[in-house]
């Protein structure tokens, strides 16, 4: 006992000493052993204390290139599902739904098409004019999201028509301008007795750029003209004349920013309705080429010897009629308009050469443009002009509404 209480008192060479003196021989083999063992056992242990060490890094390693890599599938899911999404909107959405990448809520479908990332506009606009509960309620939500408070109608739409681009289909149209209104007189409740005005005057707005900014619109409103055209909106009385004449001078200053469209369909009509240019204009009973100044204008076709002519030379009435390509020996970019509904001539008149009015003689008006962009835009133009879309009925009504006085509560 004495031994082992000196053993463990001992240091360094005491320690030594006392073993040389009190262990035999065969006793200090066996120390020098254990210590060996000892010392095996320690570098056993660090050893394994580094090979954890270096597992448990490479299972942290492990874990963040799990979300690293977590995060890239979902990533490549979600641009797969936009991708989606711009060849099919609702099969895009139902996709990012399946991959839990949108919650099946108006407001989360809503946030991500306002966000917009990587969505192409035109999806957007048709997703959001489907007509069902679930799509009128993301729709609300949609517009919700743009916040109009003390803007002026034009800073307004300006903000609304860029985020997404209007369908073509006079419905839908429709219900977006509506679901518009509705917001802009809640967020601005004392500008407009009703969102009837809000929406007639929007599209009143919309018709006033195309007329200051389309070069091929000669004779561009005044201020007058324009609150001429939006006489009695307003629950029978007019719009304050200092809020038109901040409209008229932001369009003027500054022409309306909206997503690039196909050229076929509504919006393109109203942001280039009418038309100028010369044409060649073949006769009716003799074959020859005329040069022409057009101008479509109001559903009809009137053309002109010169430009400053005040009297048209002839006038086409766009009825019963249609418009097609034609390929001419004599000039390139040809179309003609032709009759429809048994008619074998075209229902129009002109001046003959004594200054009598009489009517046409043409079964065909075939005419030849200079470029083939402006046949193209001619005949895309015509053919708006000829067809009848619903959505000026809804404007008209919508208009008859608005102007009578008192029909509806305030907002
Ligand atoms: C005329 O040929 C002109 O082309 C007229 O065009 C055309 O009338 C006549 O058609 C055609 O005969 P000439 O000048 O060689 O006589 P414009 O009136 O523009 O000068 P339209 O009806 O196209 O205006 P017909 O159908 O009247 O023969």
């Amino acid at each position: 006992m004495a031994v082992v209480n000196g053993l463990q008192a001992a240091t360094g060479t005491q320690l030594e000493n006392l073993i040389n003196k009190y262990l035999t021989p065969a006793e200090q083999q066996l120390l020098v052993e254990i210590r060996r063992r000892k010392t095996e056992l320690l570098n056993e242990i660090q050893q394994l204390k580094d090979e954890i060490a270096e597992v448990t890094a490479e299972m942290e390693s492990l874990d963040n290139t799990g979300e690293d890599s977590k995060n890239a599938a979902r990533a490549k899911q979600m641009s797969l599902g936009r991708k989606k999404f711009n060849m099919d909107p609702k099969k895009g959405i139902e996709f990012l739904l399946q991959q839990g990448l949108l919650q099946n809520t108006p407001q989360d479908i809503a946030a991500f098409l306002y966000r917009g990332e990587g969505l192409s506009k035109t999806a957007i606009g048709d997703y959001l004019g489907e007509k069902s509960p679930f799509h009128e309620q993301v729709l609300k939500a949609f517009v919700d999201l743009h916040d109009f408070t003390d803007l002026i109608i034009v800073q307004a739409l300006r903000q609304f028509l860029w985020s997404f681009r209007l369908p073509g289909e006079a419905q839908k149209i429709d219900r977006m301008m509506e679901t518009f209104a509705q917001r802009y007189c809640q967020l601005n409740p004392n500008i407009f007795s009703n969102p009837d005005t809000c929406y007639v005057l929007s599209f009143s707005v919309i018709i006033l750029n195309t007329s200051l900014h389309n070069p091929s619109v000669k004779e561009k409103p005044t201020l007058e003209k324009f609150i001429a055209m939006n006489r009695g909106i307003n629950d029978g009385k007019d719009i304050p004349k200092d809020i038109q004449e901040s409209i008229y001078d932001s369009i003027k200053a500054e022409p309306f920013k909206i997503p690039e469209d196909d050229g076929n369909d509504l919006m393109h009509t109203f942001f280039n309705p009418d038309r100028e240019g010369w044409l060649w204009k073949q006769g009716g009973r003799y074959k020859s080429w005329k040069r022409r100044w057009f101008i479509l204008n109001d559903n009809c076709l009137y053309y002109f010897e010169y430009t400053t002519d005040k009297e048209p030379r002839g006038i086409i009435p766009l009825e019963n009629i249609q418009v097609r390509e034609v390929p001419d020996r004599n000039k390139p970019n040809c179309f003609e308009l032709y009759a429809t509904g048994g008619n074998d001539f075209i229902k129009a008149c002109k001046t003959d050469s004594e200054g009598k009015v009489v009517e046409g003689k043409h079964t065909v008006y075939r005419m030849s443009a200079a470029e083939q962009a402006e046949k193209d835009e001619w005949i895309a133009c015509i053919r708006q002009s000829i067809s009848h879309n619903p959505f000026y009925d809804m404007l008209a009504a919508r208009k008859k509404k608005a102007q009578k006085s008192g029909h509806r509560t305030k907002p």
